[in-house]
């Protein structure tokens, strides 16, 4: 559907005409249409009901309709620089842009908000004021406190604040002298941020900003996150590298679950999601019904996998493709087709607002609220419990990553696949 868009949309920036021929069952088929043409922010004008035309085939049917494209985002690019240089990190976010590849913001929501997740993935808790959600990133958002306001105002979640004792920012040591602003990570913080209070509206949360995006730093943040929550969730990754098991003391903590996005660039793995402690969380594109209750759910392109180069299989992994660790154990919404409309008033390539954003830096943080939704961290050794908790997940059965001669490490398949792992949630019973 996008690809037909924008196809047609570089005849006609204004306004382009919909006429696919269908057959079947062609007024539901219609809908889907004119569903997906919406989220893509066109708005349809003018449009006729489907009919069969008369020169044509009798399961043939033709609809016209003219979509406005006033609002439409064309595309997505990686909000962080990259690939990561050696011994640095990059976030894992994308943005959706405008026509000309610039990133996409503007005054109202885009994208999927609270309800449409929380409804989609089957979530009815709320959560619980004495679990903090942890969450690790690369320099300072200054304004992030007040931009998760704007958003608790826009979805009517509950005010999470410094004053009222939910929200906390710290820097890599604890303190409050913190690092140089920087626009990508600020958006990156906005998302992480906003879907941990969308998940988990009742849950602490804890923001420690790394002093830079190297390792060393973004190491330090973590050591410091573990030991004042009780669920962490990063975002970030770059290339494995041969010491890298060196560093796996900073994530080897039973019982307080740690989320690791699995990469965003398709096919492929990266540290630290590949460490044998964390939960690589994968992506997904996610389609709800028009009661955003769950659709379907299909591999997202951009998401990482594949058999890690250097670290071990953990015991509760039993597929038989690596010989080491696997990527990854779950997954989420990562499309940015499908992104959370996520809120920054850090000027970001000029633009500031509502962006739409996703990749698996949106899916991590979401599999930390839904743990922190469970409330059974405690009892879940690194990233084991969901294979354990199968039936208490989607299967996402479909799509690829890339090119692996179509084996469950880049593709959908029944079961346990290298992008979504063992699934994504439904419910709180997997986790
Ligand atoms: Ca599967």
């Amino acid at each position: 559907m996008r690809k037909y868009l924008q196809k047609q949309s570089a005849i006609n920036h204004s306004y382009l005409q919909l006429q696919p021929r269908m057959s079947g069952d062609y007024f539901s088929i219609w809908e889907g249409i004119l569903d997906a043409a919406t989220r893509h922010g066109y708005t349809p004008t003018n449009c006729n009901s489907p009919h069969k035309e008369k020169d044509m085939s009798l399961r043939v049917v033709i609809a016209v309709c003219l979509l406005s494209a006033v609002a439409m985002a064309a595309d997505s690019r990686p909000v962080c620089p990259g690939p990561a240089a050696f011994g640095t990190a990059r976030c894992h976010s994308h943005v959706t842009t405008d026509q000309s590849g610039n990133p996409y913001a503007a005054a109202s929501p885009s994208g999927y908000g609270p309800v449409q997740f929380r409804t989609g993935y089957n979530l009815t808790a709320t959560g619980s004021s004495s679990t903090t959600i942890g969450i690790v990133d690369a320099y300072d958002d200054p304004n992030i406190e007040s931009d998760l306001g704007v958003y608790s105002s826009q979805y009517g979640l509950p005010a999470c604040t410094t004053a009222n004792g939910c929200f906390r920012k710290v820097n890599q040591t604890g303190g409050t002298s913190y690092p140089p602003k920087n626009a990508g990570w600020s958006l990156e913080i906005s998302l992480d941020v906003e879907i941990a209070h969308a998940i988990c509206p009742s849950c602490k949360i804890l923001l420690v900003e790394a002093t830079s995006n190297s390792f060393t730093n973004l190491l330090a943040a973590e050591d410091y996150a573990v030991g004042h929550a009780t669920i962490v969730s990063n975002s970030w990754g770059g290339g494995e590298s041969s010491g890298e098991t060196s560093n796996d003391s900073h994530f080897n903590h039973i019982g307080i679950p740690i989320t690791f996005s699995s990469g965003d660039g398709g096919y492929g793995v990266e540290y630290p999601a590949a460490s044998q402690y964390v939960n690589a969380v994968g992506g997904t594109t996610l389609t709800l019904n028009a009661d955003n209750s769950y659709k379907s759910e299909t591999v997202w392109s951009g998401a990482g996998s594949g058999c890690s180069a250097y670290e071990p299989k953990p015991s509760w992994q039993h597929d038989t493709g690596c010989l080491r660790r696997t990527v990854a154990d779950v997954a989420a919404d990562a499309d940015p087709n499908t992104g959370a409309a996520v809120y920054d008033t850090v000027r970001y390539q000029g633009q500031s607002g509502w962006f739409q954003v996703g990749g698996t830096s949106l899916a991590s943080p979401l599999i930390a609220a839904v743990y922190a939704l469970a409330g059974n961290g405690a009892s879940t050794v690194d990233g084991s419990y969901p294979y354990a908790h199968t039936s208490a997940l989607h299967d996402v059965t479909s799509g690829s990553n890339g090119s692996c001669g179509g084996s469950y490490l880049c593709t959908g398949k029944v079961g346990y696949d290298g992008p979504t792992g063992n699934g994504t949630p439904n419910g709180v019973n997997a986790f």
